[in-house]
């Protein structure tokens, strides 16, 4: 257990190395606004006179080195099939069944949300899931307090939708909403089990 006198040393030496930290360079005399870390050919993308650059070249070369080490990973993850993508959004699944309300949390607890289609490209993504586990899956859209009205977890309107022949159907009966193997829509009551697939 760390003593308060232990712990005020410990923050005082954090916030004095703080300064360095952040440019990446050993404690010193901070660079002046405007005369910061140029190149020797004197022309630096990106200056704007009287600001500081945003990050060094070297903090910079340390994002493009974890930029490349992760779309690395996400190479494999796809060449496996365990995440499937479309526009900025990744899909993946852990391959099990929850009702709805478990997977909103397994999927928060992964640091995502539930799987939440905006268009055909991301229907397609977690339809790919679907097929694989030839399981239904329920969508981050509900019933609002209007019958037969669904709308996104955080209230805002539906501007896609991809719904089932004569859905919904349940008229305030069934509040979930699931994929079928087809890709298309079903409400559902929530508390069936479905294949849990998050985006991130
Ligand atoms: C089930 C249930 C409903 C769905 C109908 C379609 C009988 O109810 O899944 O949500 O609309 O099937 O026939
Ligand atoms: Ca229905």
């Amino acid at each position: 257990m760390l003593s308060p006198q232990l712990l005020h040393k410990i923050l005082g030496a954090a916030f004095f190395l703080l300064p360095c930290c952040v440019q990446g360079k050993t404690a010193g005399i901070p660079p002046q606004p405007g005369f910061a870390h140029l190149p020797e050919d004197g022309i630096d993308e990106g200056f704007i006179p009287g600001f500081l650059p945003l990050v060094d070249y070297e903090t910079e070369d340390i994002i493009h080195q974890l930029e490349h080490r992760i779309s690395r990973l996400e190479g494999v993850l796809r060449l496996e099939k365990m995440i499937t993508a479309s526009g900025g959004k990744v899909f993946a699944t852990n391959g099990k069944k929850a009702d709805f309300h478990t997977t909103l949390k397994k999927c928060q607890e992964a640091g995502g949300s539930i799987a939440t289609p905006r268009n055909p490209g991301e229907n397609d993504a977690i339809l790919y899931f679907v097929k694989f586990f030839n399981t239904y899956a329920y969508l981050g859209i509900k019933e609002s307090l209007i019958p037969s009205k669904f709308q996104f977890l955080d209230g805002t309107q539906l501007s896609y939708t991809n719904w089932h022949l004569n859905e919904p159907s349940g008229k305030g009966e069934e509040e979930c909403v699931e994929m079928y193997t087809d890709g298309t829509w079903n409400d559902k009551r929530c508390n069936q089990n479905r294949l849990i697939v998050c985006q991130f």
